[in-house]
């Protein structure tokens, strides 16, 4: 067995008044919580630090920078890493990366247990619009503050495990998880931002978006054989709804444990990652199973084009 123990620490909402210091005081809680039940790793939503911006339209760049973290840790998170390193816990949370060539990310990091960043991963499908749209009930402007990821999907070998990471949207794409299966993934850690209602769509509500998420996540799980941990933030921001569903997944696409509220709320579960190797070597044993001479299309084409006969 090669056991980690994960705390999967949902944050409740985050309001734009609400400063840094208060919200890493939220995350040294259940930091210290989940040091009290054994964990290896503890992971944090994404955008962990703020509310979720990408909501509010903005012209003026100074004030869209205010959202953004130009160093990592920064005065605000060194506490955090400070109390994880003390623990001997790693953890990984997002953030609005600027970097110092002024390109804008929307990321997430993973530490070791000593506090220092072994992975960074720049979310690669972002969703929403660039422009202010005023035909939509709620705004999603990822499109307009981020740039895509320019790091791809990889995989690292860390923490005794091979270890992946998303963000958010990306856990709809199965291309997200295939790539990261072909590197022999056996924990993706990713954090979430769900607006409750589309914005595009009234009657698809709070229940069928839980239900898409679920669906996505556990099919990545089962279709390579890995574990999640799908981290959300939650509760109502400043008006705006955001579901809960913070979930850990086995590697059979099997839930085994679930946040209960919208609040902060730490779950933990004990995931053997030896317990990927079944799934990878029988059904989901790519070498053996894969028609790569089919797949050209994948790579070839972004949109789809209906036959022309
Ligand atoms: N943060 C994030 O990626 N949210 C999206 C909302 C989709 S609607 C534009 C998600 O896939 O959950």
């Amino acid at each position: 067995m090669r056991t980690l123990t994960i705390g999967a620490a949902q944050l409740g909402p985050i309001q734009k008044a609400d400063g840094r210091q208060e919200v890493v005081a939220r995350m040294i809680a259940l930091l210290d919580e989940a040091a009290g039940k054994g964990c290896d790793l503890v992971v944090y939503p994404e955008l962990a630090l703020t509310t979720f911006f990408p909501r509010w339209y903005m012209t003026d760049q100074a004030e869209v920078d205010a959202w953004f973290e130009r160093e990592m840790p920064n005065a605000a998170t060194r506490p955090l890493f400070d109390k994880a390193a003390g623990h001997g816990i790693a953890i990984s949370f997002g953030y609005a990366e600027l970097t110092a060539e002024g390109r804008r990310f929307n990321t997430s990091i993973l530490t070791d247990k000593s506090g220092s960043i072994v992975a960074a991963y720049r979310k690669v499908h972002l969703p929403g619009h660039a422009e202010h749209d005023p035909a939509r009930t709620h705004q999603h402007l990822e499109k307009r503050y981020f740039e895509p990821g320019d790091l791809g999907f990889p995989v690292w070998r860390t923490l005794g495990g091979n270890i992946g990471m998303c963000i958010c949207n990306d856990r709809r794409w199965p291309e997200t998880w295939r790539v990261m299966g072909l590197q022999d993934v056996e924990l993706v850690v990713l954090g979430f931002n769900t607006p409750s209602v589309n914005s595009q769509k009234a009657e698809e509500d709070g229940e069928k978006r839980h239900f898409h998420h679920l669906l996505s996540i556990q099919a990545g799980a089962y279709q390579n054989s890995t574990w999640v941990v799908a981290v959300a933030k939650a509760g109502t921001e400043d008006g705006h709804h955001l579901m809960g569903g913070t979930v850990i997944v086995d590697p059979d696409g099997t839930v085994v444990a679930e946040a209960q509220g919208e609040a902060d709320e730490l779950i933990t579960y004990a995931c053997d990652l030896d317990a990927t190797r079944f799934g990878k070597e029988t059904v989901f044993d790519f070498a053996r199973h894969r028609r790569i001479e089919h797949y050209g299309l994948i790579t070839e084409r972004s949109g789809a084009e209906a036959p022309s006969q």
